[in-house]
């Protein structure tokens, strides 16, 4: 598998000094040892706060990113570049956090909210033992108070950085030749125990360029969250013990680096015209400019895409990156209930970026306390320095398999290079000539195969 390749940057965070009464951060040292290349994406990517991790597959993907731990939010990255096998890096995101996680039981008599209230960094930020990461383990000063202001900043290992088989990239076979590659990625995760939950915070990078953060819960059933079967399921023997039903509301924030300014957002959807042709319903898809910060709803055949309209691929299409909601179960925040009514939550929502705007709810700083305060207040601004608000619900019926521990849940959604290249990642030699519509294939013209064919 590929080699891993990690540094520590220069650090201007005070709360990285390790406490020399601690352990001491073995792993980001190994590749100074080593003498490590400073990697095509990291050149220029000296991280202003937390340290340099840089990851390169096999076929000379590499991703560049700046990481570290805050008392709410936990693991923050920061500074994200992608370059695909003999491509330049290019910046993809600013900065990446979850920006709430809200858990509303069914029975009505506990929510909480893990990120403002309890915060995934500081103590609840776990340190990894080999036997829960197959990769490398990194150290940071995790302080055991606040901000590290008072009391001691341990460091520890909180960070598996990991590389994992992701079963097939692509297969083709034409002209009696099989083209064929595995795929690979590369996981971020730190471990966050909150209550009787413990959460996995991964975000998972693509050979491909795509990303897709992931909130994991484990842990426990909360033992004093029993109902009735109106608000619940039986687990354990009969039917006397109902474990209550509950959410798991979670919101990403993720600041778009994407060109030097002016970025776009455009929302696409595909919708069958109620016509048919010869052999199939006509479907019509369109793209529709989001030209001030917004809210929006996730709908079937729909999508997103932040774009820079300046910088174009060698076709000559702007950059731009997808994203894409997975299942989720659509929820309002109970502040944003409270606050603006029932059925005002989003699926997705867009604002400028504004470094006072960390949280999705319970936010402080005189900026707004919530996304839709947010939106609210600057709708009459125009969009062009993107920050994507992504929201992904889990109503979770608890299952006799949840004792225990509970196996793994998750909920996340992902984000896709489109058009950010002119063609697929790290092209075989042999398809470097597809690009279009080829005029022959196979030695026979494209217009004699175009007719419908039975397979
Ligand atoms: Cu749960």
């Amino acid at each position: 598998m590929a080699m891993l390749i990690s540094g520590l940057s220069a650090c201007s965070d005070s709360t990285a000094e390790p406490d020399p009464t601690e352990e001491t951060a073995a792993a980001p040292e190994k590749g100074q040892e080593k003498g490590q290349e400073t990697s095509k994406a990291s050149a220029g990517n000296s991280c202003r706060d937390g340290q340099e991790l840089t990851h390169t597959f096999d076929s000379g993907a590499e991703w560049a990113l700046c990481w570290q731990v805050k008392p709410n939010r936990g693991l923050l990255l920061t500074d994200i570049y992608y370059s695909a096998p003999e491509q330049e890096p290019r910046k993809v995101i600013d900065s990446i956090a979850l920006a709430q996680l809200e858990v509303p039981y069914d029975h009505g008599k506990r929510i909480t909210s893990d990120i403002t209230s309890a915060g995934f960094g500081g103590h609840r930020m776990k340190t990894l033992t080999e036997a829960e990461c197959s990769g490398e383990r990194l150290a940071a000063a995790i302080p055991n108070i606040g901000d590290g202001t008072y009391g001691s900043s341990p460091t520890r290992k909180v960070l598996c950085s990991e590389e994992v088989d992701a079963s097939l990239s692509y297969r083709s076979f034409e002209s009696g030749e099989l083209t064929t590659a595995r795929a690979s990625e590369w996981n971020l995760y730190t471990v966050s125990k909150v209550g009787w939950y413990e959460y996995l915070n991964q975000f998972t990078f693509g050979e491909d360029g795509s990303i897709r953060p992931l909130l994991g819960a484990t842990g426990d059933l909360s033992p004093v969250d029993y109902t009735n079967e109106d608000h619940g399921w039986a687990v354990g023997e009969g039917d006397s013990h109902h474990a209550a039903s509950h959410s798991h509301n979670a919101v990403w924030r993720v600041d778009w680096g994407l060109g030097d300014g002016g970025q776009q957002v455009e929302q696409y959807d595909a919708e069958p015209t109620g016509e048919h042709g010869p052999e199939s319903p006509i479907v019509r898809g369109k793209l529709i400019p989001i030209e001030v910060p917004s809210l929006a709803a996730s709908a079937d055949r729909r999508w997103w895409r932040v774009l820079d309209p300046n910088t174009r691929n060698e076709d000559g299409h702007p950059i731009s990156y997808q994203i894409d909601l997975a299942a989720t179960d659509s929820f309002t925040f109970v502040p944003d209930h409270h606050e603006h009514g029932a059925g005002s939550g989003y699926d997705i929502a867009f604002t400028n970026a504004d470094d006072c705007q960390i949280y999705a709810t319970h936010n402080r700083g005189g900026c707004g306390e919530s996304v839709l305060d947010y939106v609210n207040e600057s709708k009459l601004e125009k969009l062009d320095d993107v920050v994507s608000w992504v929201a992904v619900g889990f109503h979770h019926v608890p299952r006799d398999e949840d004792q225990s521990p509970m196996e793994l849940h998750w909920q996340g959604f992902s984000m896709t290079p489109r058009d950010l290249l002119a063609q697929r990642p790290g092209v075989p030699d042999n398809r470097k000539g597809i690009n279009g519509q080829p005029e022959e294939w196979e030695g026979e013209d494209i217009d004699d195969l175009a007719e419908p064919h039975g397979d």
